[in-house]
């Protein structure tokens, strides 16, 4: 009874699509930002966030060459995913034909949890089955769902911990009944003042919770791709930690507590600067073997430089794609852990 009540179709299939998400030397492009998100990013370059912009910037990234040698799949937004190319090819046709498995972001965003500190949970639930099984045809491979938990003072909660586990583990169980892939992320933010050590303590909790509701929920680990954050210290914290700690102490915790099922993590970059992104992720894989593939799944660290580059201008997209080529490919060499600065 090793995959509980998939079909043996749905199964191998969703293996083989996580395999295939952290195939060797390659990663996920998360470009799923919602439109409030995807605002305050063309904010900072001076662009309306109007549907024609967005949809022109994600072609931008989609159609980026040579990537499908280091991107293997891409998260997108709704809107995203039902929009075109210029020349009239919907975006899941056109990655498809890359190579790229297309992905979507199916959470509805964050509300907060009544009686605790400003702490979040995840919305999304109701009605998900039926949307998860338009968004397989509509050519979706696989799905995403983020929670997330912060660090500092006396959270987070149990509750917290708890609430978020059991809906990131239902949304799982999900996906894989609609045949898409789950990417689970539980993402402890960077935000605060908390040390490394802090950051490596919630970590393991909130995994070894996630762990437990996903058995719960009787998803199959093989068909799946965790998307954790790593063990840093706050953004604020005055001791920050150098690379191959942050990579020790990430490593430690997932050794403890992430089955060897699980074909492989996607870490997401989480604020840290494009360059520090690659280079915990080259020292985690120097630090191998690993039971599961140790892969990325950024989305400001791959976007930061193009969309710097792009500025909204026509002439600037070439350069722009060639900056999304320059990340893609250092990630992919951290992937082996041969990336080095000089790639830079
Ligand atoms: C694109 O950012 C995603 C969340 O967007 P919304 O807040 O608009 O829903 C986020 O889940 C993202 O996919 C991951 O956190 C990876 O992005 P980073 O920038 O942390 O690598």
């Amino acid at each position: 009874m090793g995959t509980y009540c998939l079909s043996p179709e749905i199964s191998d299939r969703l293996a083989e699509t996580a395999q295939a998400l952290v195939a060797p030397g390659k990663g996920i492009l998360a470009a799923d930002e919602s439109n409030l998100t995807i605002k305050k990013r063309f904010d900072t370059i001076d662009v309306a966030s109007t549907e024609e912009n967005r949809r022109a910037y994600r072609e931008l990234l989609f159609t980026a060459p040579e990537i499908q040698d280091y991107i293997s799949g891409v998260i997108m937004f709704e809107e995203t995913l039902g929009q075109s190319s210029s020349d009239g090819r919907p975006f899941t046709d056109l990655l498809k034909e890359r190579g790229i498995i297309p992905g979507i972001k199916v959470d509805t965003g964050l509300t907060l949890i009544p009686g605790t500190r400003e702490e979040k949970a995840t919305q999304g639930l109701d009605g998900l089955g039926e949307r998860l099984e338009g968004f397989e045809k509509q050519g979706a491979g696989f799905a995403k769902w983020r929670a997330v938990i912060n660090i500092g003072g006396h959270l987070p909660t149990r509750l917290a911990v708890e609430i978020n586990a059991h809906a990131l583990s239902r949304y799982a169980a999900l996906c894989q009944a609609a045949g898409l892939v789950p990417i689970v992320e539980p993402e402890i933010l960077m935000t605060g003042s908390h040390d490394a050590d802090a950051c490596e303590r919630v970590s393991e909790w909130v995994l070894r919770t996630v762990f437990s509701e996903l058995s719960a929920h009787r998803v199959f680990l093989e068909g799946m791709i965790l998307k954790p954050s790593m063990v840093t210290a706050g953004d604020t914290c005055p001791e920050q930690t150098d690379v191959d700690t942050v990579a020790r102490a990430t490593l430690r915790v997932f050794r403890r507590v992430v089955p060897a099922a699980v074909p492989g993590i996607a870490f997401l970059s989480g604020g840290q600067s494009s360059e520090l992104a690659t280079a915990h992720l080259n020292a985690m894989n120097k630090m191998g073997p690993n039971p599961w593939e140790l892969s990325f799944s950024y989305g400001r660290a791959l976007q930061e430089q193009p969309l710097k580059t792009w500025q909204g201008k026509t002439e600037n997209l070439a350069a722009a794609q060639s900056a999304l080529l320059k990340r893609s490919r250092c990630n992919g060499a951290a992937r082996y852990g041969k990336y080095s600065s000089g790639m830079e």
